[in-house]
């Protein structure tokens, strides 16, 4: 068809040489998908012609901009979207990507004063929506459930505000937020927000050693959580993991004062939970008498926003901090435009509040829009595999974005239990967290999206605060397993070992040039290391610590962490913090963690243990290890496999050679390499032997 070739002609635009089109095999929207995976897939031209971004020419023409005159691009956005109370004093941006001429600094509308709360709601309210709705809750059990109109959810997000300010928290005072999906979780990050309060969401799975060590490191004025939450047919008494937790930092020096505990009646009766006279105060029993209405505290652009604690290489988490003004305009600006957002749209995104999607994708970006955005406290399986399209066809979602495990899990379950829900609501998908593999790509798009729904298949990091590499659903044909192109003002970089960028078809490490609104400023506390390890690497650029390539018509295709971080089921987990759970069981001497290919969760987590002299290995003692590692991490940090290893494969200088470990965990015994270099070759033997064991 000719538009068909419209796309084709166009494509010719496309950054970073996007060339040899017309030799690809194209599919077009609709028809079924052909088996190769490098088959482009259009959007329809009726899905086109709605889009925000229609065509690659109108994507090229911005991207252009964006890169040429990234200050003008951005200005122009904040300056006609969002309020500021005072605008940015000289320059829109400064920046210092180059550890050789100095400190790492970032800064994006440097002394302009706004207030994000003030942008997501009260200026939405402004603009004639109060009455909309800003968020549908659904509870765990089926025909649980709730809303809040604009209006409703600035009063109720007031009221709190006023509150921590009663109790004494000021701007700049940290407040850890340990909530699993209630209304009250973006409430409350809105109500820090409100009061200049630097709110640090610690994700409801974490264990109490886990949030003890954020609580040490931020020292919080309170910590915010409620009693217990149901998922699926679980029950999880969250505040004995924060008393836990509270016990444990206070031996570590940091006491918290108060601990504000929201009753959710529906998991547990207040009368059921324990409290501490004088620190423990009940939500309902305050937080309601509060006022409606609460002044806004104007910040600096540059002052934090929130802290969110992610794993790296070592065993410590890394705070990562966000400021408040940049990280408003990416996060509003990346939703609108990768998901094509309308008005009208109702949007769901399945990720958590205590991972960075929930910062960016369920609270700031959807509502600094004006979304409707549905909340779900439940597990996506229960009471069965439907759950999902359930929820889809009840609030007529348009927009649904989750992650490549679930796809793949719901995959497994059949396709039965997606047919029988309509999901004629939906228009766009999108997916994050890891890589998502073609199969899964290809069952999304025509099982739940019925060949109808473009897929953004978003690639960002917690660092990042928002999307750099996305499609834009409309702007032009996607291929399944890749995230496309970047987004507007993203430079991407692939480099070489030796940190020279590499042009055309390519692969390897990717990096990013320049500064972009969202990206993060610093980590809490260790700047050195937010330079050591983001900016040393790759003089000059952000290393984002993923592999990935880029084909021949331009296209990126991110390949995983080339770190010592495992992604299991779009969770990051550090290997060395899982060892270092490992080897704090008083028999486990030794540990080395690797990550294994997994059909659902992407990875799983291959440890190798080494015991204590004398102790046999059995059962018990390896279900003893997994058991230590749920209690110290957090049950989705468990280890898949425990494999006993009576020595380890390590060099003369006793590094261990993680590589040769890999090869045993996935079991691919014929690649193990060169081995000569070991201490010991002989235990590579040995431990194949025990790898059945
Ligand atoms: C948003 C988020 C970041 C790491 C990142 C990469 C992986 C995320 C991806 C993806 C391929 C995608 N990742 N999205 N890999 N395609 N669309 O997940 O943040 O938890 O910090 O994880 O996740 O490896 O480096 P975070």
């Amino acid at each position: 068809s000719s538009d068909h070739l419209r796309h084709m002609d166009s494509m010719s635009q496309l950054p970073s040489g996007a060339g040899n089109i017309s030799s690809l095999n194209a599919v077009i929207l609709g028809e079924s998908l052909a088996s190769e995976e490098h088959d482009l897939v259009f959007p329809s031209p009726h899905f086109s012609s709605q889009a925000l971004i229609s065509s690659p020419q109108q994507y090229q023409e911005m991207y252009k901009r964006s890169v040429e005159d990234p200050a003008g691009f951005w200005s122009d956005i904040a300056t006609s979207e969002f309020f500021w109370k005072d605008k940015w004093a000289h320059e829109v941006y400064t920046e210092n990507l180059d550890v050789s001429k100095g400190p790492i600094k970032i800064e994006w509308f440097k002394g302009a004063t706004t207030n994000i709360c003030y942008n997501a709601l009260d200026r939405i309210i402004e603009s004639g929506s109060g009455d909309k709705v800003a968020i549908y809750w659904e509870g765990n059990e089926l025909g649980q459930d709730g809303k809040l109109t604009y209006s409703e959810l600035l009063n109720k997000v007031c009221q709190l505000s006023n509150y921590l300010k009663h109790v004494g928290v000021k701007k700049g005072d940290a407040v850890v937020i340990y909530l699993p999906m209630l209304m009250e979780l973006p409430i409350t990050m809105l109500a820090c927000a409100r009061i200049g309060a630097v709110h640090s969401v610690v994700f409801a799975g974490f264990s109490a050693e886990s949030l003890a060590q954020r609580i040490v490191d931020c020292k919080p004025r309170v910590v915010i959580t409620c009693n217990a939450v149901r998922r699926g047919s679980k029950a999880i008494h969250l505040k004995e993991i924060v008393d836990n937790a509270l016990v444990e930092s206070a031996k570590n020096g940091v006491s918290v004062g108060l601990c504000l505990t929201c009753e959710n009646q529906s998991a547990m009766k207040r009368e059921a939970t324990k409290c501490q006279d004088g620190r423990d105060i009940w939500w309902q029993d305050v937080v309601p008498q509060y006022p409606t209405e609460c002044e806004v505290e104007w910040v600096d652009s540059e002052d934090p926003l929130f802290l969110l604690y992610t794993s790296g290489s070592t065993g410590k988490p890394k705070g990562v901090l966000h400021t408040t003004g940049g990280y408003m305009v990416y996060s509003a600006t990346t939703f609108k435009y990768a998901f094509d957002y309308k008005p009208s749209d109702i949007y769901w995104c399945t990720a958590d509040c205590g991972w960075i999607t929930g910062h960016s994708y369920v609270t700031y970006g959807p509502l600094l829009n004006g979304a409707s955005v549905i909340v779900f406290e439940g597990a996506p399986n229960y009471p069965n595999s439907g759950r999902c399209w359930d929820i889809v066809d009840k609030y007529k979602v348009t927009i649904f974005y989750t992650a490549p495990t679930l796809v793949r899990s719901l995959m497994r379950d059949g396709n039965e239990y997606v047919t029988r829900y309509s999901r004629k609501s939906l228009r766009v998908l999108g997916s994050v967290g890891e890589p998502i593999n073609p199969s899964a790509w290809k069952w999304f798009y025509n099982v739940v999206g019925d060949s109808r729904c473009p897929i953004s298949d978003t690639w960002w990091q917690t660092e990042t605060g928002g999307f750099m590499i996305t499609p834009l659903p409309g702007a032009w044909p996607q291929k399944p397993g890749s995230a496309t192109f970047p987004f507007f003002g993203v430079q991407p970089v692939i480099v070489d070992e030796k940190g020279n960028g590499i042009e055309g078809e390519c692969s390897g490490y990717l990096c990013i040039k320049n500064s972009w609104p969202g990206a993060f400023r610093t980590l809490y506390g260790d700047h050195e290391r937010y330079e050591t390890t983001y900016f040393k690497p790759f003089t000059g650029y952000y290393f984002s610590g993923d592999g990935c390539s880029r084909d021949k018509d331009g296209y990126y295709w991110l390949t995983g962490r080339v770190d010592d971080v495992i992604n299991v089921s779009g969770h990051r987990i550090g290997t060395a913090e899982v060892e270092s759970a490992l080897v704090s069981h008083p028999q486990c001497a030794e540990a080395a963690v690797v990550g294994f290919e997994h059909e659902v969760k992407g990875q799983g987590i291959y440890a190798f243990v080494t015991l204590v002299d004398g102790i046999p290995y059995s059962e018990e003692l390896r279900k003893n290890l997994i058991l230590t590692v749920r209690n110290q991490i957090g049950a989705f940090a468990a280890p898949d496999k425990i494999h006993w290893a009576p020595g380890l494969p390590k060099t003369r200088s006793g590094k261990i050679m993680r590589r040769i470990l890999r090869k045993i965990a996935s079991r691919q015994l014929d690649e193990l390499g060169d081995i000569s270099t070991l201490a010991d070759p002989s235990v590579v033997e040995q431990l194949i032997a025990l790898s059945d064991s």
